[in-house]
């Protein structure tokens, strides 16, 4: 009998292994949402040096029954490069033992770093921005025309939402995610610099906490930097001279500055509401004539110079964005059908942290 598989069927047999990698992605990332709450990188970063399987499930509290399941949920987050395996040696003469370290993205996940991301695991990861996507065949088949995957899910916007008195923990779960986010920027914008200069003042347009501002505010102490954000979110801030909080809605109007920050802003939005904030912006820059700017801090879909890789994760960042605002991440094409259709007259498009770019647009 002849038990070589024959073609059809290794085509079928590969088609289901390439299916179920789709099925299964989500486990990943639940893995890596329950190393974040666990604390895993905080108690290795503390250690000091990799630890073992025991010192690990002892710092973290486990019950002692529980110390298998640490080792197969460390299983996969070596083999797909979240932390690493290497050995230590035994104590007293013993045997070598296995131990696990950190990785860079890891190490982005230690709460007493400066650049720390678990804000962004967990709020990314929330059951506020999962439990939508089982209403997603209603949505698509319901004739409520501009109702966002959020609004059919749960009956309200995701700004309502956050904005209810009762989720005044989820509020700040998103602003944190955010202010996480612009930390990152720290090293990019010391490269970035000349994009601040000879500028006096700044509105970080739509800009949370100000993560962003503070740190163009520790470059250029000399910048005026206004936050400007709803006034639940601003309320209770403040800052100093150079650098103040103030509230107002940017589909009314904007303070005039010689220039205008929108970082993660119009991703949040679809392109009517988008062109009436930059007309909005541009009105904010004209006190300053041809010498005003705006610059934006987005994604820009790019799958000619990106890997495949790059294009999926912005591929995903795009839908993510559909399914809690009717946003969406945009191609240059959709970049310059916005800032041609607000009225400016160009641009200049510079790679800056991570995914995301940087756009200077001139009035
Ligand atoms: N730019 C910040 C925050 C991005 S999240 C950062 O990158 O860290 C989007 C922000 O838009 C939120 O802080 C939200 O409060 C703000 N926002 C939403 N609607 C707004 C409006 N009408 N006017 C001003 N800000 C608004
Ligand atoms: C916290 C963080 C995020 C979230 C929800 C949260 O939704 C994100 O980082 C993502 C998305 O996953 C996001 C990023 C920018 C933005 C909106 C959402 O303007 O509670």
């Amino acid at each position: 009998m002849d038990f070589s598989t024959s073609n059809e069927e290794s085509e079928l047999s590969q088609a289901q292994t390439e299916l179920y990698k789709h099925v299964y992605n989500f486990v990943g990332s639940m893995a890596l949402k329950s190393a974040m709450e666990l604390g895993i990188a905080d108690a290795i970063h503390s250690h000091g040096k990799p630890i073992t399987l025991l010192e690990l499930a002892t710092v973290l509290n486990l019950h002692p029954s529980k110390i298998g399941v640490l080792h197969r949920l460390l299983r996969l987050l070596t083999h797909n490069g979240l932390f690493a395996r290497t050995t230590v040696p035994g104590i007293e003469g013993a045997e070598e033992e296995t131990a696990y370290g950190l990785t860079p993205p890891s190490k982005l996940l230690v709460k007493s770093n400066s650049t720390c991301l678990a804000p962004i695991v967990k709020g990314a990861l929330h059951s506020s921005s999962l439990d939508m996507w089982g209403s997603s065949k209603k949505w698509l088949t319901e004739d409520k025309e501009d109702l966002t995957l959020f609004e059919s899910a749960t009956g309200e916007s995701f700004w309502e939402f956050l904005n209810k008195e009762t989720e005044s923990d989820t509020l700040s779960m998103f602003q944190e995610a955010m202010a996480a986010d612009s930390n990152m920027f720290k090293l990019a914008l010391k490269e970035g610099m000349h994009v601040f200069e000879g500028l006096t003042s700044l509105v970080d347009v739509a800009g949370g906490r100000g993560g962003i501002s503070k740190l163009i505010h520790e470059a250029f102490p000399d910048i005026k930097c206004t936050v400007f954000d709803q006034p639940q979110v601003v309320a209770s801030l403040s800052g100093d001279e150079n650098l103040n909080f103030v509230a107002g809605d940017m589909f009314m109007s904007i303070p005039p500055a010689d220039a205008v920050l929108l970082k993660w802003v119009l991703h949040d939005w679809n392109d009517e509401q988008s062109l009436k904030i930059l007309k909005n912006c541009k009105e904010a820059i004209s006190g300053r004539g041809k010498d005003g700017k705006v610059i934006i801090i987005e994604i820009l879909i790019d799958e000619t110079s990106d890997d495949r890789e790059l294009t999926e994760l912005k591929l995903k960042y795009d839908l993510v964005l559909l399914s809690m605002f009717n946003g969406k991440e945009r191609e240059k094409k959709e970049w310059e059908e916005l800032i041609y259709g607000a009225g400016f007259s160009s641009y200049k498009i510079t790679p800056i942290c991570g995914i995301k770019s940087l756009i200077e647009v001139f009035p």
